[in-house]
């Protein structure tokens, strides 16, 4: 299964091409939709959110609600296209303005920021939205909450001051995985490690600047006694009373709740401008203000739970093989069964 994306913040439309998406996936516009809403309107978005409607298209690939097993063509229009004339040749601290520019030899930083902008996250939420639905029928759910924003629980308060004084919020995001049975992953090659694939796909998402599997930064001072997870019988089955290892362990899944945390830094546009240089003169200049969401943490809720649901599911189809959801879900069942046989306790 692979996938690529294409377009611009402020261009047409976004766009994604799936292809090797396995056949007879029911797919349910509705809850798509509503993944794409959570998105949308999450918490600390700025005002351009209330003109977008992220209504995609599914172009091809899914017929009577269900997808083919041919290239899947998803579109979604861009309602604001106000790209800016003037060109911008102040580079934002903290943005991809700089190498951007450089590397590409450009002379307006917009052409780096119309693609490096979060804009982009809506189609790919799109595709981990397909993704969700073929692993929902293997009883495989993903959940995702803001765990603080700027080091608070309560963030609605906090958010409003930095709306008021044009400054911009981190925090972290914690994403739980419910119903993976155990071997998904491999520890034969470190490529095909699950938490590689997790780890690398979640550093995608623009915005985030660490990931964290289970207690990882937490334990760093706890010693192995206290920080592995003991293996213990609950009803039947040798399983974990704790889940400090975030239920990955040698690059698979180990059968528990895989765990991760994401820390999401601010939004580098900012109302109070850092220091900054212009690029063309030489001379020290502050950074441009721009429009700006508040925060990207309640965004990247939906977009990790998306994200991560491509990645389980395209190693599922890697590891498992299957032109349909049925013998994809059969060989999920053979792999399931031979956990449950292995980690039974009291055979005799
Ligand atoms: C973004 C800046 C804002 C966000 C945008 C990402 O857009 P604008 O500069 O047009 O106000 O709203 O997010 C989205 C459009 C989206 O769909 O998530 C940025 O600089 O990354």
């Amino acid at each position: 299964m692979r996938f690529l994306t294409a377009g611009e913040s402020h261009g047409n439309q976004v766009g994604a091409i799936i292809e090797g998406f396995p056949a007879q996936v029911p797919v349910n516009e509705a809850t798509l939709a509503e993944l794409l809403e959570r998105r949308r309107m999450a918490p600390g978005r700025g005002p351009r959110m209330k003109t977008e409607q992220d209504k995609f298209q599914i172009v091809s690939g899914v017929a009577q609600g269900r997808t083919l097993g041919t290239p899947i063509m998803v579109l979604v229009p861009n309602q604001v296209r106000d790209r800016p004339q003037n060109p911008v040749t102040v580079p934002r601290p903290g943005h991809a303005d700089l190498p951007g520019l450089v590397k590409y030899e450009l002379a307006d930083i917009h052409d780096v920021a119309e693609r490096a902008s979060a804009r982009e996250t809506v189609v790919r939420t799109v595709v981990g939205g397909l993704a969700l639905q073929l692993l929902r029928p293997l009883g495989i759910e993903i959940k995702s909450r803001i765990k603080t924003i700027a080091g608070r629980t309560e963030y609605d308060r906090i958010l409003d001051q930095a709306r008021e004084t044009g400054d911009t919020l981190g925090g972290v995001v914690e994403l739980t995985v419910t119903g993976l049975c155990g071997g998904v992953g491999t520890f034969a090659h470190w490529d095909r490690r699950l938490d590689v694939l997790l780890g690398g796909a979640m550093f995608g998402i623009p915005g985030v600047k660490g990931v964290e599997f289970g207690q990882a930064f937490a334990l760093t001072n706890a010693p192995g006694s206290q920080y592995h997870d003991a293996f213990t019988p609950i009803d039947g089955h040798f399983r974990r009373e704790t889940n400090n290892a975030g239920g990955i362990e040698g690059g698979m899944s180990n059968g528990e709740q895989i765990i991760l945390e994401l820390a999401v830094k601010p939004i580098p546009t900012l109302d109070q401008p850092l220091s900054s240089f212009d690029t063309v003169s030489g001379r020290p200049a502050p950074a441009p203000v721009l429009r700006h969401d508040v925060t990207a943490v309640g965004a990247v809720a939906p977009i990790a739970e998306a994200v991560c649901a491509w990645e389980l599911a395209a190693s599922l189809v890697k590891q498992l093989g299957g032109d349909t959801l049925s013998e994809l879900n059969a060989a999920y069942q053979s792999l399931q069964n031979k956990w449950l046989q292995r980690t039974q306790a009291c055979k005799s």
